[in-house]
């Protein structure tokens, strides 16, 4: 199998697992396609991203994974990961999402920034702080493609780093936000944690996603926003209501409901 062949076998293995609402295996090391690495993982998220805009859809910005010690614990991996959202994926403040389009999804409480201008990735000089313009509480859906959510670091690459919805609460004038509480309340749980969960503070997710953006070459535009990482590890979403409050940013909630 030549390497482009390869690539665009796992990217539509992926896409037609999002798409189905299928689960697979981990396809990093198997017998099939054997160890893929970081490079091929992002090559293959970035094939599986050309389906989606070949399909209509758009990008509306990135997201981060793997920024909190807890989420990194959870799914066992030692680095942060990065993905794209798209206008399909939003869901309005308060809004329902039907719960039969994910495999089995969960939510998470984020932060998130808004991007005012494009990024020159190949300018050194950059501030990615100095490029946001404001900020927002929000919550991420998740919905990994692969069975239980087992997967390696190139397996969650691969698949758009899980990446399934997402709601942002009202947008603000960007300032720091280090170490805000946060509370999740879904129908069986409720989490606390604190944006300072975020690597510290979540405007270092920001340091991280140009770096991580350089590296893998990932566009950065005008209007993105940028969905800092989870501040608490992920919650089951089985359906109701999800509240999120993030203290100073306010709330943002949704709603899984079955059609
Ligand atoms: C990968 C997505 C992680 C976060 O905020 O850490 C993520 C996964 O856990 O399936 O979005
Ligand atoms: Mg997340």
């Amino acid at each position: 199998m030549t390497t482009t062949t390869r690539i665009q076998e796992l990217a539509r293995l992926i896409d037609q697992a999002q798409v189905s609402g299928t689960e697979l295996t981990s396809l990093d090391g198997s017998e099939e396609y054997g160890k893929i690495d970081v490079e091929t993982a992002y090559a293959v998220q970035e094939e599986t991203v050309r389906s989606r805009l070949q399909r209509g859809e758009t990008i509306t910005g990135v997201k981060l994974g793997f920024t909190s010690k807890e989420k990194m614990a959870q799914m066992n991996v030692s680095n942060v990961i990065v993905g794209r959202v798209f206008d399909s994926m939003e869901i309005e403040n308060g809004g329902a999402t039907d719960l039969s389009h994910y495999i089995h999804p969960k939510v998470e409480p984020e932060v998130a920034y808004r991007l005012s201008r494009d990024v020159d990735l190949d300018d050194p000089e950059i501030d990615l702080v100095e490029y946001v313009d404001a900020i927002a509480p929000a919550v991420e859906v998740i919905d990994s493609r692969y069975r239980d959510f087992k997967f390696t670091y190139a397996d969650v690459i691969a698949d758009n780093t899980s990446a399934a919805g997402y709601v942002l609460g009202q947008w603000q004038a960007f300032r720091p936000a280090p170490d805000n509480h946060v509370t999740i309340t879904t129908q069986e749980k409720q989490v606390e944690g604190t944006t300072a969960a975020i690597l510290d503070d979540p405007e270092n997710a920001l340091h991280e996603l140009l770096v991580m953006c350089r590296r893998h070459r990932i566009p950065l535009k005008a209007g993105y926003v940028i969905l800092a990482g989870a501040a608490t590890s992920a919650i089951p979403f089985t359906g109701g209501v999800v509240t999120c409050e993030v203290a100073e940013l306010g709330k943002v909630s949704l709603e899984g409901v079955r059609k």
